[in-house]
């Protein structure tokens, strides 16, 4: 049986191995309070809504409040962490000016399914801290996606599952909640190139690219249509729980451009929700876009800033490239 610790001790690592390894223990210990908090939900009074709004101007659960400053607690105080980022924060928090790493989290992705008992989890990624001994501000972490030392997330589901990237390939823990150890139950994770699964929020489709639409329509047209097989698909409505399927089983994941809100460049953000999952997805074996550029190629200006994505396995992920480069052929 091999540990999260035992893991992280021998794991081959980037830069800043111990203290990367340290951070992460600290989000992971702190999952187990989040675990905990979600297991007891409305014996704990912590269901519904916390009564305000966040920076995206979504309203706030209770427990998106809860993980959040429990979260911002814990690495305020890691010695390796210089500074956070949260969803649920204006701007960042710095914190030890010595400290070596940043982070930036989503405290609880999903939180529309908390009142009702399905998936949520949580989702951080890890960058470097390039001017240490400088109190660390929001353009410190506007940083390419290639730059994370590590990003992973926590699924709080029927098990509670830590899934993990150091940069070379992609591990899951199961907790254990007799003894409390995240236990390694997957190893070198990788998804196939092909897939008959696919996740997307279809009530959106009249507000889709043309190009996104005949995708789509490809894939209900099944047999009958261009594809020639059936297709099936699913929708957790936490990005977690579709990335996690997908590191399972396969499949691709969308959340494309819609003109529901022509002003947004998607629902999803970069820096602490596609950039890490684009990290655990490119080192399974697949693909992470904006529908035609690598999400982690994308120069950041906003740490709260939105984008398209469609991730999972490559030769969907590139199908669904080549409709929008030939409906906007350069
Ligand atoms: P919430 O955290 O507000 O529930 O949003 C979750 C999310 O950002 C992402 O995790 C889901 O994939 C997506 O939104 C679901 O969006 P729809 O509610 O529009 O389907």
């Amino acid at each position: 049986m091999t540990t999260l610790s035992t893991y992280l001790n021998n794991a081959t690592h980037t830069d800043n191995a111990t203290a990367v390894s340290n951070v992460i223990l600290t989000i992971a210990d702190v999952g187990k309070n989040i675990s905990a908090l979600l297991r007891r939900g409305a014996l704990a009074g912590i269901l519904g809504e916390a009564g305000n709004e966040n920076i995206q101007g979504e309203s706030q659960k209770k427990l998106d409040v809860i993980a959040n400053d429990l979260l911002l607690e814990a690495l305020s105080s890691n010695p390796n962490c210089a500074g956070v980022a949260s969803e649920e924060l204006d701007n960042s928090t710095a914190a030890s000016a010595d400290g070596s790493l940043l982070v930036l989290f989503d405290p609880l992705d999903g939180s529309s399914n908390i009142d009702i008992n399905m998936a949520v989890g949580t989702i951080f990624s890890i960058l470097p801290y390039n001017n240490q001994g400088q109190s660390a501000v929001d353009d410190d972490f506007l940083q390419n996606g290639d730059q994370q030392l590590a990003a992973g997330y926590l699924l709080y589901g029927a098990s509670t599952i830590l899934a993990l990237t150091l940069g070379h390939g992609v591990v899951m823990f199961s907790l254990d909640p007799d003894s409390g150890d995240y236990v390694l139950i997957k190893d070198n994770i990788q998804i196939d190139k092909d897939t008959s699964e696919y996740a997307i929020n279809s009530s959106n489709h009249r507000y889709w690219l043309a190009p996104m639409q005949q995708y789509i329509d490809e894939l209900v047209a099944g047999k009958d249509g261009e594809r020639g097989r059936n297709f099936n698909t699913r929708w957790v409505a936490a990005m977690v729980g579709d990335v996690h399927r997908i590191l399972c089983r396969g499949g691709i994941f969308m959340y494309p451009y819609d003109t529901k809100d022509a002003k947004k460049a998607g629902k999803l953000r970069l820096m602490y929700e596609a950039n890490p999952m684009s990290f655990l997805i490119e080192q399974a074996g697949g693909a992470s876009t904006d529908a035609i550029n690598r999400i982690m190629s994308i120069e950041p200006t906003n740490i709260h800033q939105r984008v398209p994505v469609v991730l999972g396995c490559e030769n969907e992920v590139n199908r669904v490239r080549d409709l929008h480069k030939q409906h906007n052929p350069a």
